[in-house]
């Protein structure tokens, strides 16, 4: 399944990675054309409207990531955060991960327990890059496929390190054993990962989730010739909240439902993502 990532990127094409936070809105995802699902921590975490901040336990995101595999073909990327403690703790979850269905991991070089990358004056700490490699090499020895691909992802950038820090790492993780590196920045413009971008020499290819600098499209970042990934990081689970905010205001505004159905998906699409017709189809047939 992962040789799709592999793959795609060797044609000289991006992956393209949707957020998802459950079954559905995976199916959504792959639906609208994308090549894979990014089991996003931030996007799990919210929906238990808690902060992502190490707060979800891993049977928790684990459980979603398998439920998701159930229900779509395309791959799947799941954000195992911080590797749930240290090397070993990494291979407990890699082995638990690529057993559920996924097809690769992100794991990040922060402290456990981490903190939210996007939020402004956050805690950021980072661990040694000695301990990250660690991590990676623990990744990789337990993995039972050398398909199962292994990101890693430094933070370099949202601790405000710099370019040299980013560069240090990222060499070091690809050294370590890491199939791609994901370089996150919080910055509001492409500058920073551009300038990384310039620099980076290397074959590894690099995974970008620019959630925050949205004017480096697709286009942009074929251009480099270096991204092979790109994960939109939370936008499954910020359309769904506009969506519901929308409809729910304008529910209590017009004192019924007598104003909304044109505006929301009809009760026969909703049993078109369950399955329904073919749940049917086996009825007829087994139950006797
Ligand atoms: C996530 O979606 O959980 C991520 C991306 O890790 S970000 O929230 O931008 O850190
Ligand atoms: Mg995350």
């Amino acid at each position: 399944m992962i040789n799709e990532i592999k793959e795609r990127i060797e044609s000289k094409k991006i992956f393209r990675a949707m957020a998802a936070h459950n079954p559905l809105s995976a199916k959504l995802a792959e639906e609208a054309g994308f090549n894979g699902i990014w089991a996003s921590g931030f996007e799990l975490s919210a929906t238990y409207g808690i902060p992502d901040a190490s707060l979800i336990s891993m049977t928790q995101h684990l459980d979603n990531t398998r439920a998701i595999a159930a229900q779509v073909k395309v791959p799947i990327i799941a954000d195992i955060d911080t590797g749930y403690g240290n090397a070993v703790n990494v291979m407990h979850a890699v082995s638990a991960y690529e057993q559920a269905g996924a097809a690769a991991i992100v794991m990040e070089d922060k402290k456990f327990p981490k903190d939210t990358s996007l939020l402004e004056g956050g805690r950021q700490d980072l661990v040694s890059i000695a301990h990250f490699q660690g991590k990676i090499e623990a990744a990789a020895a337990a993995r039972r496929t050398p398909r199962f691909t292994i990101i890693a992802r430094t933070e370099a950038f949202i601790a405000g390190q710099g370019l040299e820090e980013a560069l240090k790492r990222a060499h070091a993780y690809a050294e370590a054993g890491a199939d791609m590196i994901l370089v996150h920045s919080k910055a509001k413009t492409p500058d920073e990962i551009l300038s990384f971008l310039d620099v980076w020499e290397s074959k590894t290819p690099i995974v970008l989730v620019p959630t925050n600098y949205p004017e480096l499209t697709e286009a942009r970042m074929k251009e480099s010739g270096k991204v092979g990934v790109v994960i939109y990081g939370n936008h499954a689970i910020r359309a769904a909240v506009s969506a519901m905010q929308e409809i729910f205001a304008k529910i209590r505004r017009d004192g019924g439902i007598h104003n909304i159905d044109s505006r929301i998906a009809p009760l026969k699409e909703i049993f078109r993502l369950q399955g329904l017709a073919e749940t049917k189809e086996n009825e007829k047939q087994f139950v006797r």
